[in-house]
């Protein structure tokens, strides 16, 4: 098994589209990172597994992602004292407000870090994963650094064209 700093767990193979963004995100910022799939409800036995691997691997955080129901983030939770960040999922009738509340809520003594719900949620995942990593990496540090720089220049960009179209107020 190849080392990974952050270990993506999904609760099915339906939310891999939206946590795609998160792969591409730790990619950009080179954080060696993984994602599969593991449901807290179908397959407890193989987030178990993964969880009490992971150490050996090299895993420093857990992204858990999953909907409606979405008790992936604080199974994982219980089972390690890495940080576990929870992205809610937008896949249900109820456009991830069950699954926010499901990862969000969880009893005092085990945190799941929640993020903002569906694809928003995947890139900000990654980010803070980045950003932990970062605290013991330099190359990562660094390259949060110019993510956030390229952020500022996008806002350049735009506040130029508006100004440029006439319709911005100066
Ligand atoms: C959750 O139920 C998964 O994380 C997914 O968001 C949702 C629907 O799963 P599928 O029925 O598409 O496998 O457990």
């Amino acid at each position: 098994m190849k080392p990974v700093k952050v270990l993506i767990l999904i609760g099915s193979d339906s939310d891999a589209p939206v946590m795609s963004g998160a792969l591409q995100v730790l990619e950009e910022l080179g954080v060696p990172a993984e994602m599969t799939v593991a449901s807290a409800h179908r397959s407890p036995s193989r987030v178990e597994r993964l969880v009490s691997e992971a150490p050996d691997r090299g895993v420093q955080v857990f992204i858990a992602a999953a909907g409606a129901a979405a008790h992936l983030g604080g199974v994982i939770a219980a089972r390690t004292t890495r940080p576990v960040i929870g992205v809610p999922i937008d896949s249900s009738p109820l456009a991830g407000f069950d699954a926010l509340l499901s990862t969000v809520q969880m009893p005092p003594g085990i945190p799941v870090a929640t993020v903002s719900v569906g694809k928003a949620g995947a890139t900000n995942a990654a980010v803070l994963a980045a950003q932990i990593v970062a605290l013991s990496d330099r190359a990562v540090a660094a390259a949060l650094v110019a993510y956030k720089e390229k952020l500022a220049a996008k806002v350049e960009d735009a506040a130029r064209r508006v100004e440029g179209s006439g319709t911005g107020a100066t």
